[in-house]
């Protein structure tokens, strides 16, 4: 077989509209019969039906098959793992030879065989006669079986090879996973339906030979072509409302769902019925962590779940269309959709866009097809608002070949793709990882113009939306809340999709989740995979929490005994939601009200609050959900706000009387504490064996300090080996401890000074001056203290500060005053990278059961079994390992986190700086 054939198939049906349909059919997923050979010459004999696959293994269809044991994951980001010499493959071709029988029931004639999806180039047999081959993987195919179908027993054969000319169109960033990933079935279906639907109620279809009933809307017997007007409720994605509606044709009826919805530009404004509409979305591959791309339906409507709960209102599709039943979701639960073709050629920017197939005339017909079976399965779904020709394929005559057939055959839907900035080919203008200054640029409409006039002023006219923005990658992403501010400012700016939704780490034995590498691959790209806003196993990350903070569809302004409730959703109005205004003292509840919100929002008077328990007051107004949704049950929480109430009350009048110090051998004591003599740092807290807090400046990297090259910065510079120099230690009322931190081999450094003082209350005061010395060109990860005390000593801390999750300069947005617990291990983020993680912000104290930290008035808080260095060690999670000692970390200020991995890094705002600083912490025995 000339797997170096530029034709993407042979054999295959004209594609169709995935529907329901009452047409009998066999699901032919399970147990097949299956062979893997190294390369792609080998005999095909075993199509035959009597070929004896007696020795051969079995392999679950859908699945792939290198996550059941036959060879191995591999992972590459850009770069194609073979030679780029399009249309050639390489020898090494993995090859799948799949073999099941089926029963054919009596009485059935003709039929189709329909592959959802396999990877990458497909040769199908049915009772030993070849029906064709597809390309395409994550695409539809459909033969004709009835001229081979015998009554009874049928043999049906699949080979599978995972390199072949189409491969050169499938260099998305994720793991190559041959197999047959979707499901097959035996359908006796063939009909096909386009229905058109508008959110002012106009209603017709394609179907030749069928007639259309909506029975709700008393539509009965409808023939295609015809178009009528009803009185009809309009789908958003926020309100999906979908009428049921069949289709009668002489063999079969269908059913589908239609949603009456209109997406149109109006003045460069995207617009869904009418109305302006902002994406806040993501974007989505298809991952599970033990099945690759073969994901359950379950995991996909949880998908769509956790999407929805954290005020997620759009998924692209990255880069590829999904499952069919991901969009039957999408369009039950309500998301707007950004559906991408199976295109992508990255690799060819390696090599100067040489030969890129995109420009190729080789390529069109396989480039058309794909833009064809896409458009044509996907076509009656309410939910996708845009076809994307692809991503990252460069530029070339190729879309216009694509571009041209789409928006002949479906005019509803604007088109997108990001990978030409000249927009030559689409009706919005799209972009990644744009900074925020350029986001804003676009918003005023003054971007720097195009060479081309005319393409300049077509693209002015033009949306703009960031299909892929803030790198979720790790810690982070940084930055969100200023994009989503601009996104509200500018009506041109229609936002965007967060970079990614999942990490695509695999589960594995030794390593917990694998990524690039872990599986001996000569070329791949280590930890990229692992960029999305839940873990593999879809628990929420911080990045998530977040975004859910900043994508809140109702905000909170707080003012005069008032708060200003504002709708921010684009279609519905505050009905479905209760208001719970909350005051607490020090985190303690001291009352809860109702409020009464008028359904479109407004200001609403706050409850007087009776005098109580004196202390830092705030009050929370949190919107939750009133009745049970799909998506959520009553008394989720959407959106919320804080404001302070009254500040901390006066406190004790001064620090108290010092308490003397007094000697005892090499060390300094004063009540229950005790200093080293020489070097002046803390051995002992209230009885406590200690390493007493001294100045750090280190974290362990986040990817994006390490990616977007801090890391080597900080490295270069020494701040991971800072040593400390003692000049001098001086006791009086307090005691004083001169040092001076540097690393080896530059003259940079800081003073620190730590003055000490005990009470005779029991408390211990500490004060540290800092003074950096010489000329400090870059950003530093932390100014903080690090101490550490026996593991067995601390279990669990509770504070009153920022929480509960994790919080940095620039995220965190999610963490709001309160009063918290956690264990010491449930203050971790289990990053599947090990980084940064656990910083809990604005703490005003914090116990730790042996002993309370308080801050003048705040602090940075985190606290782990293992070390900063062991940290930054670790690759994987398994790599980190409780040991006897808690490290407690009492920072003063940390770098922000940014997206740089992928995009602009932190904004200047939120970068730390070497500078004088005062830091006080009171530290009291339990
Ligand atoms: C961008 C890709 O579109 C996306 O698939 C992913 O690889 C992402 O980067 C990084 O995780 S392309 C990049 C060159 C901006």
């Amino acid at each position: 077989m000339d797997l170096e054939t530029f034709t993407p198939g042979s054999g295959l049906l004209e594609p169709r509209a995935a529907l329901s349909t009452d047409a009998p059919a066999l699901d032919l997923n399970g147990t097949w019969r299956f062979r893997l050979s190294p390369t792609a010459n080998v005999p095909d004999d075993f199509a035959q039906p009597g070929y004896d696959d007696a020795g051969w293994d079995e392999l679950p269809v859908p699945s792939h098959w290198p996550l059941h044991g036959h060879g191995a994951p591999a992972y590459t980001n850009v770069s194609f793992p073979f030679p780029v010499d399009p249309p050639h493959v390489p020898d090494e071709n993995p090859t799948g030879d799949y073999r099941r029988t089926f029963d054919l029931p009596e009485g059935w004639t003709g039929g189709r065989l329909r592959f959802e999806g396999a990877e990458s180039f497909a040769r199908v047999w049915l009772n030993g006669h070849e029906l064709g081959f597809w390309t395409g993987s994550r695409l539809p195919a459909e033969f004709d079986a009835g001229p081979w179908l015998r009554p009874g027993h049928n043999v049906l054969a699949v080979r599978v090879h995972q390199w072949s000319a189409a491969s050169y169109l499938e260099d998305q960033d994720m793991w190559w996973l041959p197999g047959i990933f979707r499901d097959v079935t035996f359908t006796r279906s063939a009909a096909d339906v386009f229905v058109h639907a508008s959110h002012d109620g106009r209603l017709s279809f394609e179907g030749a030979g069928g007639l259309l009933s909506v029975p709700e809307l008393g539509v009965a017997g409808l023939e295609p072509g015809v178009e009528i007007t009803l009185d009809v409720e309009p789908w958003t994605a926020e309100t999906p409302r979908l009428y049921d509606a069949v289709v009668t044709f002489p063999d079969e009826t269908v059913r589908l769902r239609v949603g009456f919805r209109t997406i149109s530009i109006v003045d460069g404004v995207l617009m869904a019925n009418g109305s302006p509409l902002l994406l806040k979305g993501v974007n989505r591959h298809e991952f599970h962590p033990e099945h690759g791309r073969a994901v359950p339906y379950e995991t996909m409507r949880a998908d769509v779940q956790l999407m929805k709960q954290h005020n997620v209102n759009a998924v692209r599709t990255s880069h590829y269309p999904p499952h069919p039943a991901f969009l039957d979701l999408c369009d039950e639960l309500g998301l707007w959709v950004i559906d991408e073709c199976d295109l992508e050629t990255h690799g060819f920017g390696q090599v100067g866009w040489r030969g890129n197939p995109t420009d190729d005339p080789r390529y069109a017909d396989a480039l058309l097809d794909r833009m064809r079976r896409m458009v044509e399965r996907d076509k009656n779904h309410p939910s996708i608002i845009m076809w994307s020709l692809g991503n990252e394929a460069g530029v070339g005559r190729n879309l216009a070949v694509m571009a041209d057939w789409a928006r002949e055959r479906d005019p509803s839907r604007p088109l997108h793709y990001e990978g030409d900035w000249s927009c030559a080919h689409t009706d919005v203008y799209s972009r990644m990882y744009a900074s925020h200054a350029e986001v804003e640029a676009i918003g005023r409409l003054a971007e720097g113009p195009l060479d081309d006039p005319e393409l300049d002023a077509r693209r002015r006219a033009m949306p703009f939306l960031q299909c892929e923005y803030a790198h979720a990658m790790g810690n982070g992403p940084g930055g969100l809340a200023e994009y989503q501010e601009l996104f509200e400012r500018y009506p041109r700016l229609a936002g965007g999709f967060i970079w990614e939704w999942i990490d695509h780490g695999i589960v594995h034995p030794e390593f917990e989740y694998a990524y690039g590498g872990d599986y001996g691959e000569a070329v791949h790209d280590s930890n990229f995979v692992i960029d999305g806003l839940v873990f593999p196993d879809r628990t929420p990350s911080p990045g998530l929490i977040d975004l859910k903070k900043v994508f809140e569809p109702v905000t909170f302004e707080f003012g005069g005994g008032v708060v200003r409730v504002v709708n921010g959703y684009d279609f519905r109005d505050l009905t479905h939601l209760e208001f719970l205004a909350t005051v607490e003292v020090e985190g303690e509840k001291v009352a809860e009200h109702r409020l009464e919100v008028p359904a479109g929002g407004g200001d609403v008077k706050l409850p007087d609050v009776p005098p109580g328990p004196s202390g830092e007051r705030w009050l929370t107004v949190r919107a939750r959900l009133a009745g049970d949704q799909p998506w959520a049950e009553a008394g989720h929480e959407i959106a919320w706000g804080q404001t302070l109430l009254s500040p901390p009350g006066p406190g004790t009048a001064g620090p108290p009387p010092a308490l003397a110090f007094a000697r005892e051998g090499g060390a300094i004591v004063a009540g229950g504490s005790a200093f080293d003599a020489t070097t002046g740092r803390l051995v002992r807290l209230f009885g406590l064996d200690v390493e007493g807090p001294r100045l750090d400046l280190w974290r362990a990297p986040t990817d994006n300090d390490r990616y977007g090259g801090l890391e080597g910065k900080w490295r270069a510079l020494g701040l991971h080996r800072l040593t400390h120099r003692v000049d001098a230690v001086e006791t009086g009322d307090s005691l004083t401890v001169r040092t001076r931190v540097a690393p080896a081999a530059t003259d940079l450094g800081m003073r620190a000074t730590y003055r000490w003082t005990p009470g005779t209350d029991g408390s211990l005061l500490l004060n540290v001056d800092i003074e950096p010395e010489g000329d400090w060109p870059d950003p530093i990860p932390r100014l903080g203290l690090t101490m550490t005390l026996p593991g067995t000593a601390v279990d669990r801390v509770t504070w009153f500060g920022r929480g509960p999750g994790e919080a940095y300069p620039d995220t965190g947005m999610a963490a709001r005053v309160g009063r918290w617990t956690k264990t010491i291990d449930e203050l971790q983020v289990p990053y599947v990278y090990p980084q940064e993680n656990g910083h809990r912000a604005d703490v005003r104290w914090a116990d730790f059961g042996a002993f309370t930290v308080s801050g003048d008035p705040v602090f940075g808080m985190t606290a782990r079994r293992w070390s900063v260095d062991e940290l930054a060690a670790a690759t994987h999670r398994p790599d980190l390992v409780a040991r006897d000692r808690v490290h407690l970390h009492l920072d003063l200020a940390h770098q922000g986190i940014g997206t740089a991995t992928c995009g602009p890094g932190t904004l200047p705002q939120y970068e730390l700086r070497a500078r004088t600083a005062s830091f006080t912490l009171r530290f009291d025995p339990a």
